[in-house]
């Protein structure tokens, strides 16, 4: 894998789920700073050589500190639930949008590179899937309309300002570490409501669809997007395959041979129905190739 080397890199949200393991990889060979609040991170979860600053994205002194000199910026932290920005709207701006301007400025500042964590969320309802890049946005949720902005902020910092900020649009991450309580991503749901002999729920009609991909795919891409992402470019992060999350919970079901039965339960506000990438922008320039499928680690996460 093409990773960063010799370099001076702060990730924000570094003791999170996906941040903790991109930390794990850039520190051998460089050194981390993480800044992270520990509000769903941990701080077991943050490689001891790294230096760990617990504080929120939002305390501007904390930021500027931990910003100091550094030549690379991975921007993890962020409100990651959709329902969490349904139900706070204003709270969820302020950490994903405002939070993530000023660390924009502090990468202008420093003359730092920019790999800003952006999401598939941004594409709402698509017109045809799998979604390209340059398809239409149109968030259906005050989450994804977030990550658009931050992430056309990302693009705009690179024309006006010459930045070199690259934005990764994730699908569905899942893999070890995933733990977010009400609001954890649905494969962790699942996975505790099996082991519990809990019903496995489905909202709504379960035809929606989302592609997970591995978060050691989602590491990959980020080094890769840090050595060969072109600036003021955005790229999908993906498998490039979907699944239903009906299908999702039956496979749930059989994998573990659970007795959980699997119900429905009301559809979510500012949920996407159709979400499946082209993800050929980045094999082609980032070199990316997904390397887990869903079917084969399922087991490993139980
Ligand atoms: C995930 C990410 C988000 C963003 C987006 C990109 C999380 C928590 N959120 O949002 O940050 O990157 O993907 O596409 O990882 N569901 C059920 N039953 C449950 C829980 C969820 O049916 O008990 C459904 C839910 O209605 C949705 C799907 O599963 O249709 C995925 O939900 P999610 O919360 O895991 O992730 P999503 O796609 O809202």
């Amino acid at each position: 894998m093409d990773t960063p080397t010799d370099q001076s890199i702060l990730v924000t949200g570094g003791a999170g789920f996906i941040g903790s393991h991109l930390v794990e990889t850039l520190v051998s060979d460089n050194d981390v700073v993480v800044l992270d609040n520990l509000s769903s991170g941990r701080r077991e979860w943050v490689d001891d050589r790294a230096t760990l600053t617990e504080a929120d994205i939002q305390d501007t002194q904390a930021v500027s500190q931990a910003v100091d000199g550094v030549d690379l910026i991975f921007h993890e932290a962020a409100n990651v639930s959709v329902e969490y920005s349904v139900d706070a709207p204003v709270e969820s701006h302020k950490t994903n949008v405002d939070a993530t301007i000023r660390l924009l400025e502090h990468a202008r500042e420093e003359d730092a590179r920019f790999i800003y964590a952006s999401s598939a969320a941004i594409y709402g309802t698509p017109e045809s899937v799998p979604i390209d890049e340059a398809d239409s946005k149109k968030p259906t949720s005050p989450y994804g309309l977030e990550k658009h902005t931050a992430d056309e902020y990302c693009r705009l910092y690179h024309e006006l300002y010459s930045v070199e900020t690259v934005a990764l649009r994730y699908f569905n991450v899942y893999g070890p570490r995933q733990r977010g309580g009400q609001y954890s991503g649905v494969i962790d749901i699942f996975l505790d409501q099996a082991r519990r002999g809990e019903d496995i729920t489905v909202h709504g009609d379960g035809e929606q669809t989302r592609d997970f991909v591995h978060v050691d795919d989602v590491v990959a891409a980020n080094c890769l997007a840090a050595t060969h992402g072109t600036p003021g470019k955005a790229y999908n992060v993906g498998t490039g395959n979907s699944i239903t999350i009906k299908d999702l919970a039956q496979l749930v079901k059989d994998t573990f041979e659970t007795t959980s039965a699997v119900t429905r339960v009301d559809a979510r506000d500012g949920d996407i129905e159709q979400s499946c990438p082209s993800i050929q922008k980045a094999q082609r320039e980032l070199g990316f190739e997904p390397s887990r499928s869903l079917d084969n680690e399922l087991e490993s996460l139980w």
